[in-house]
Order: structure tokens, then C-alpha cells, then sequence
């Protein structure tokens, strides 16, 4: 297969000189940080872009999910998904809060709705649903339950760059989403993230709170953090978001051209859309059942001999981690569905550039 690796996600780069003109900008004004010029242009460039009201720009989606928990005030107990990367149920440790687990729809790999309310007590404040690998969660189902017992509810949308529904952005549910625009995301600024709000007093709330508490010189609201984006950061922002329609396409006729390959080979199955009338195809998830030949770490190992770097994305549980395994809600029997997708998924490489012939060698490989 070559001597590079292949992993299971390479970041779009645009090419270089196009950066120039906006590294030129920032030389001669010499305003790095602190909501410059190209934070403000990039916020603006997101909001019409994806079609959202408000949006606060951060230096890591982690520190946004951090931030997020802060602005709502939100205590006691959180009801979240186990089926995801450990910065979302690490966000509610960093605020005091208690992660409770329920378990997810293995249809869909979100978070179940059907199972949500059981796991409700006077404790629960808020719901942090996923939209797993970009596909959108029940999004009405979760908003009925919150708007039943009072509950708010903070999307991780960490996946979900530019995925709409029927009627827009998938963003603008719930009270907050939180996207990431880490290296290996769909839309990347090296590092960052961003927290998407329905109205400007939330935003400038989240404002202050990234930037230490600060209003003016003098004054200091709230405990806040230092969550900023950098003016090279944003520029980075502001050119790739001229390309990402373009690498969209490309991970869209990946995934298509592994469907076709992938079809009909037993004990292999993709991962349906979840009806989103746009997907972002940020991932592309194989779950490998007991018909196949061998097993998903056989297979995993057998693609990585081949020099191909797939990931098991997630495994293992966050409720298998140390700092979690003790919470009742992290008992096997409560998350199934959850134990059932982490043993068997495997994220196939999907990155703008992926040569057609490489799709085909691993495909093949899978098949054979
Ligand atoms: N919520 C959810 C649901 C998330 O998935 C994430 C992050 C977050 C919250 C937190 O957002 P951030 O604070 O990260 O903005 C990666 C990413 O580090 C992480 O951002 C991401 N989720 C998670 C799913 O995946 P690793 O440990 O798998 O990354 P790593 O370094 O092994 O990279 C994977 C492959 O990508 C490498 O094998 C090679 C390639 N790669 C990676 C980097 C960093 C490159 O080609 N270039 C690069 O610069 O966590």
C-alpha cells in the first residue's frame, strides 16, 4: 500500500501562499489576539455560513464545552452520552457536575430519547447529547423531555460542522451547541471551536466568560477563563471556509464509493444517515458483527499491517475509564447498545485527497 501511513483522517490544507495575503494583515497590524480584526470577520463569516444567529469563537471545542456548562450555570446532574470522545463527559467533571450515562440507539449511535426520561431525578439540570460523527440527534424528541422537566440542553456538535435538517442549521437546536475545528475535523483552524446561541445576551455572556470574567479595563463580572481564539487562528478560519463546500464534496463521493465497494459483504455494515437533508461526512464509521471472517480488532490489525490506520472511534466506553467506571450509570447493563457499537465500529480513513485507488485497496482488503 506505500510506504506512507494511511490514517484514518489527514486535515484539508488550502494552498499555502493563499494564507499569505492574511499573514501579511496580521504582520501590519500587529493585533495577534483578544477579538481582532479576523475573529470578528470569521464570526461573521460563520454565522451567514451556517446559517445561525450568534456564534463565540474559542481556541478548542473542549474549553467551549467548559465554557457552555458555565454560561447556563448548569449543576448537579447531567444526562450524556458514553459513546463519545472523553472531552464531553470531561467538560462536566471540570464543572463539578455528575455525568449520568444512558444509553444510545444503535440505530443511530445518539443518545436513545426513549431512554432519557427513566434516568431523570431532582438532580438533572441539562442534557448533553451528541450528534455522533455529524449524524443529528433526535433533536425534537430531546427538546419535549427538556421542555417537560425544565431541563437544558447543550449539544456536543463537535462533528457537526455545516449537517442541517429540513428546516436549517442542526446548530440551532437546544440552548447551545459546541463545535470543534481541531486538525481533524471537517472544517479546521488547527485548533478551535465555537459556541452557536440563540440570542445576544447569551453571547455576551459567553464573551465575557472566555475572557477572564473581563468587562473594560477594570471590571470583572464572572470567573471566567481564558478561552480565545488568535487572530492566526481565525485567518486560518476565514480561508478554509472557502474551500470546506469543496471538501465536503469530496468526503461526500467517499463515502458513496465505499458504499458501492462495501456492499453486500457479510457481517459489514455502514452506518446509515440519520435523515439530514445536508451531511458533513466527517466520519466514516464500519460496524463489523459476528458474520464477518474475523473480528474488528482482527480486522483493525489487518488493515494497520497493510499500512492503514483506521480508528476505533469510540472505544473504549467513557464509562470504562477510571474516572467514570464507578458511577452506577456507567454498569454494563444500563449502556448495551452503547457496549455492543464500541466492539464492533471501525472508523475507515475519509479525507479530502484520499486517492479512489486506495479506497478500492482497502475496500478490497475488507473484502477479502
Ligand atoms: N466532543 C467530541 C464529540 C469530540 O470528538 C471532540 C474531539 C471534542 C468534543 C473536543 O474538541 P477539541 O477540544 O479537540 O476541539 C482526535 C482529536 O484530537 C479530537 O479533536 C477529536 N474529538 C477526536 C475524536 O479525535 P485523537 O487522539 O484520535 O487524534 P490523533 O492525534 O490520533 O489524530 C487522528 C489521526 O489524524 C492521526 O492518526 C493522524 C491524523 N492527524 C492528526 C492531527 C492532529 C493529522 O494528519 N494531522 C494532525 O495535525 O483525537
Amino acid at each position: 500500500m506505500g510506504d506512507k501511513p494511511i490514517y484514518v483522517t489527514q486535515p484539508y490544507l488550502p494552498p499555502l501562499e493563499e494564507f499569505m495575503p492574511y499573514l501579511e494583515q496580521i504582520w501590519a497590524s500587529k493585533i495577534l489576539t483578544n477579538s481582532g480584526p479576523m475573529h470578528q470577520q470569521l464570526e461573521q463569516a460563520l454565522c451567514d455560513y451556517l446559517g445561525v444567529e450568534h456564534i463565540s469563537l474559542f481556541n478548542n471545542g473542549t474549553i467551549a464545552l467548559l465554557t457552555a456548562l458555565q454560561a447556563l450555570r448548569i449543576t448537579g446532574e447531567v444526562i450524556t452520552t458514553p459513546y463519545s470522545f472523553v472531552a464531553t463527559t470531561h467538560s462536566l467533571l471540570w464543572n463539578g457536575i455528575k455525568p449520568v450515562f444512558v444509553d444510545i440507539d444503535s440505530r443511530t449511535l445518539n443518545l436513545d430519547p426513549a431512554k432519557i426520561e427513566a434516568a431523570i431525578t431532582p438532580q438533572t439540570t441539562a442534557i448533553m447529547p451528541v450528534h455522533c460523527y455529524g449524524h443529528p440527534c433526535e433533536v425534537e424528541a430531546i427538546q419535549k423531555i427538556a421542555d417537560n422537566y425544565n431541563l437544558r440542553v447543550i449539544y456536543d456538535a463537535a462533528h457537526a460542522f455545516g449537517v442541517q435538517d429540513d428546516n436549517g442549521s442542526i446548530l440551532r437546536h437546544g440552548d447551545l451547541s459546541v463545535l470543534s475545528f481541531h486538525a481533524t475535523k471537517v472544517f479546521n483552524t488547527f485548533e478551535g471551536g465555537a459556541i452557536i446561541c440563540p440570542d445576544e445576551k447569551t453571547k455576551i455572556r459567553i464573551d465575557q466568560l472566555k475572557n477572564f470574567g473581563h468587562v473594560g479595563e477594570t471590571n470583572v463580572v464572572a470567573p471566567g477563563i481564558n478561552g480565545k481564539m488568535s487572530e492566526f487562528n481565525a485567518a486560518l478560519g476565514l480561508l478554509q471556509l472557502k474551500h470546506v463546500d469543496y471538501a465536503i464534496d469530496c468526503r461526500k463521493e467517499i463515502d458513496s464509493r465505499y458504499r458501492e465497494l462495501l456492499a453486500g459483504i457479510k457481517g459489514i455494515h455502514c452506518l446509515n444517515d440519520a435523515g439530514e437533508k445536508r451531511a458533513n461526512y466527517a466520519y466514516f464509521p464500519i460496524l463489523v458483527d459476528e458474520n464477518y471472517s474475523i473480528t474488528r480488532d482482527g480486522l483493525y490489525q489487518k488493515l494497520k499491517d497493510h499500512g492503514i490506520h483506521p480508528r476505533r472511534y469510540f472505544y473504549p466506553l467513557i464509562s470504562g475509564f477510571s474516572m467514570y467506571r464507578g458511577l452506577p450509570s456507567a454498569q454494563h447493563g444500563n449502556l448495551v447498545a452503547a457496549a455492543v457499537a464500541a466492539c464492533q465500529v471501525l472508523c475507515l480513513p475519509i479525507y479530502p485527497g484520499l486517492a479512489t485507488s486506495l479506497i478500492e485497496e482497502i475496500a478490497c482488503l475488507i473484502k477479502a
